[in-house]
């Protein structure tokens, strides 16, 4: 027998990828290594909840609301607790704010990093057996260690990210990061408990053939929006649409495709909360060559003024993005 056909290499682990990015950096003093190793075991246990879901009684609703006035699914609570001990045991985290939490919860004062995250994205597919995510942003303090964290140290632009990245329950776990040097995604292999480094400097394709949307929101979208739905179908581009923010993005950014949600009627500046869903997936999107915006700005230079605002989304493939950007301009020159 060929030894060298024994104990082939399983491939490089988050661990050790991190580890190795972090000798990159000479002032490296290993405490966002260890915040994203706290997101990543956090994940972990997340996803053995979220694959058993149905023979828990995790499922359905909690019976209380969230900042947001959503109906909080009781695997929305279970995430936000989970991801929330792990950064406070982690011991890396000075405050996280949460999607499903009104204000900053305080954590480590003593610490640099703030987590802004979305603990369970795509709440409407949760018992429904469909891919559903976590989206986290991390960024340093500007308030002195020490001290108590304030509004400033998390009302920070999308530019002043250290890291951002998401994790993907879906057909495979995987966890999909940036700390601003490309774009990285591991794979959980489930009987080691290890993510393991699947998709190296992740690109996304400028151009593609997906265009993702809910269109049950169409006549209440602004003209523009619907010209250019229009335009898609006309060109007989492919609709996707998971109703998994995290999926859908994931999905158009392996294949080339564009996401958009835009504001509506019945959420006049969009859906989508700029801290800890646009800014997070923004860098990532742009890390991988994709682009992101509002219809007016780049997402990533938007000042922040609440931990719960909202903005309008639209990202994906450079190329289509811009392109939807025009029938904006031609709106706009149509009203001026
Ligand atoms: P949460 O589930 O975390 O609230 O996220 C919002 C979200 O579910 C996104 O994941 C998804 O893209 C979008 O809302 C779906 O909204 P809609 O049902 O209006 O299309």
């Amino acid at each position: 027998m060929n030894k060298s056909k024994l104990g082939l290499p399983i491939g490089t682990t988050l661990d050790r990828f991190i580890k190795q990015k972090e000798d990159e950096f000479s002032s490296a003093t290993g405490e966002l290594s260890q915040l994203l190793r706290d997101i990543a075991l956090a994940g972990k246990i997340v996803n053995k909840e979220v694959n058993k879901s149905g023979l828990l009684d995790i499922t359905g609703g909690f019976g209380e609301k969230n900042v947001q006035g959503e109906d909080q699914q009781k695997l929305d609570v279970v995430a936000d607790i989970r991801f929330t001990r792990a950064l406070k045991n982690g011991g890396m985290t000075c405050a996280v704010v949460s999607e499903e939490e009104q204000e900053i919860i305080h954590l480590n004062p003593n610490c640099r990093y703030v987590v802004a995250i979305d603990p369970l994205d795509g709440s409407s597919n949760i018992d429904v057996n469909v891919s559903i995510g976590t989206i986290f942003s991390i960024y340093k303090r500007i308030s002195p260690v020490g001290g108590p964290v304030q509004e400033e140290d998390v009302l920070q632009k999308g530019t002043e990210q250290v890291a951002a990245g998401y994790i993907l329950y879906g057909s495979s776990t995987m966890l999909v990061y940036t700390t601003g040097r490309g774009v990285h995604g591991f794979t959980l292999e489930p009987s080691i408990g290890e993510f393991v480094l699947s998709h190296d400097h992740m690109t996304c394709p400028t151009d593609g053939n997906i265009y993702s949307i809910n269109e049950g929101n169409y006549f209440s979208f602004d003209e523009w929006v619907r010209e250019y739905i229009d335009d898609c179908k006309k060109k007989g581009m492919t609709a996707r649409y998971i109703g998994s923010l995290v999926a859908d993005f994931h999905r158009n950014m392996m294949k080339g495709g564009i996401y958009l949600y835009p504001n509506t009627e019945k959420a006049p500046n969009g859906k989508l909360r700029l801290l800890y869903e646009c800014n997070a997936l923004a860098f990532i999107a742009e890390q991988s060559g994709g682009v992101a915006t509002n219809g007016k700005e780049r997402i990533m230079d938007i000042q922040p003024t609440a931990f719960h605002q909202r903005s309008p989304l639209y990202l994906g493939s450079s190329k289509m993005v811009d392109y939807a950007m025009t029938f904006v301009k031609a709106d706009i020159s149509d009203v001026s």
